[in-house]
């Protein structure tokens, strides 16, 4: 402060985010005359700069969504921290195309001024069971000042998957019973075998199906379809006979 001027200045920047006041006493006295003098109360208040940028409250969101539910639904909501005063504490939500996977900003999108992330379009888990997806919130007048966040989406399995046999197949689905040949069952691409001499109860041929889904809907239950086990031949038992006991045995079914 200037004695004989009275000016007041400052030897620092004032940050208003950091103090958004100062008061201080100023006394004016008479030259000639200390005791002649009189007091008053300056108080500084701090006007705000837009300085300060949007900070998203997480560095790393992770959300659970279902897979198949319809475009727009609602996968979690992001949120940021301004911490100037209105009008500059205003900002929005942008997909960040430059992180996360290549096809995120495909499948989800967020809702600039709520935070909200949704989806573009039905979720398949069994194209992407994880799904990362970049975003940015960005001051709306001064671009420079922003913030990213990282968005992981898990999404949960549904039973959409049907099983799929991997033998028999629609090309290959003959078990046949011959002799003389192995002397154990076996299964390859062609042909399961079975020893001619097999009894009741014995192993003939094994089917297997895959199903994409997960946990408890891909478990698998096989069944023989009994309608068209009845217009086949029964298995005999009679070893004489090498010529083939039965075929097709094994219809496909397998249920998950
Ligand atoms: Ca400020
Ligand atoms: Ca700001
Ligand atoms: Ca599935
Ligand atoms: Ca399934």
């Amino acid at each position: 402060m200037c004695c004989c001027s009275g000016m007041i200045w400052t030897d620092r920047s004032f940050d208003r985010e950091t103090r958004t006041q100062y008061q201080f006493y100023v006394t004016a006295s008479n030259k000639r005359d200390a005791a002649s003098s009189a007091t008053a109360t300056v108080a500084v208040r701090v006007l705000d700069d837009n300085d300060e940028a949007p900070h998203f409250t997480q560095r790393r969101y992770v959300f659970h969504v279902p897979e198949n539910r319809p475009a727009g639904s609602t996968v979690g909501h992001v949120a940021a921290v301004d911490r100037d005063l209105a009008p500059n504490d205003r900002y929005g939500y942008y997909v960040d195309a430059a992180a996360g996977d290549v096809a995120a900003g495909a499948l989800l999108g967020v809702e600039r001024r709520t935070g909200r992330v949704y989806t573009r379009r039905p979720l398949d888990r069994e194209v992407a069971a994880q799904i990362l997806l970049g975003l940015t919130v960005r001051d709306d007048v001064i671009a420079t000042l922003h913030d990213s966040a990282t968005i992981v989406v898990q999404v949960g399995d549904d039973n959409d998957e049907t099983p799929v046999f991997r033998f028999p197949t629609a090309s290959n689905d003959t078990a046949h019973v011959r002799r003389p040949v192995f002397q154990f069952p076996s299964v390859s691409n062609d042909t399961a075998y079975a020893p001619a001499d097999i009894r009741p109860g014995g192993r003939v041929a094994r089917v297997a199906a895959v199903d994409a889904d997960k946990g408890d809907n891909a478990v698998l239950h096989y069944s023989i379809d009994a309608g068209q086990f009845k217009r086949h031949r029964q298995m005999k038992n009679d070893a004489s006979n090498d010529n083939e006991l039965f075929e097709p045995l094994l219809t496909r079914r397998a249920t998950a």
